[in-house]
């Protein structure tokens, strides 16, 4: 079955990328796709997510990445794909992710499968990578290669 991995990536982490891995290992075919959520402001523009989640995920099998610019119904609906996995640290994410499931449901008959975030993840966020990152910390444990070049050229240390 084919299944969408949908984020806003800004940037993508070791977490958003065990996600990707432990849905490919269950559904088959998986597309990833850049998405924007309106309620964030990003430190990379759409384009730069697009190629630093392209980049991050070219060595795994199965696989594709796009842009999503509108809405995740509308995507599915054009490509066919019947649910969306994603991933699940605490619970604010909980309440968030319970909405958007119920709206993709009743908009688009889309289903939402929850992976639990897996326990060396579960508090990597974005948000602290860019915090800690603009503050000259090491992220590298955290995020892959490319996206640690992309953060090194953004925050140039000294
Ligand atoms: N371990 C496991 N999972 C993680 C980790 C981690 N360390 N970090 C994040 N995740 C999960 C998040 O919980 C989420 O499920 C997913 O990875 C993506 O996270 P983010 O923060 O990159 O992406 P979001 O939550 O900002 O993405 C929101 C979307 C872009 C998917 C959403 O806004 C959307 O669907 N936009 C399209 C427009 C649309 O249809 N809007 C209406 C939705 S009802």
């Amino acid at each position: 079955m084919k299944v969408l991995c949908p984020g806003s990536f800004d940037p993508i982490t070791v977490g958003h990328l065990d996600v990707v891995r432990r849905a490919h290992a269950l559904f088959g075919e998986v597309v990833v796709a850049i998405g924007n959520n309106s309620t964030k402001s990003y430190l990379f523009d759409f384009d730069e997510r697009v190629e630093l989640v392209k980049g991050a995920t070219s060595d795994l099998d199965g696989i594709t990445v796009e842009a999503m610019d509108g809405l995740l119904v509308d995507f599915c609906r054009q490509r066919g794909i019947p649910a969306v996995v994603k991933g699940l640290r605490f619970g604010a994410d909980f309440d968030f992710e319970l909405q958007m499931a119920h709206m993709n449901q009743e908009m688009g008959d889309i289903e939402t499968v929850l992976l639990p975030a897996a326990r060396e993840h579960v508090t990597l966020s974005s948000t602290i990578i860019r915090q800690v990152v603009r503050l000259g910390g090491d992220v590298s444990r955290y995020v892959p290669p490319n996206v640690q070049e992309a953060l090194a050229a953004r925050f140039p240390r000294g």
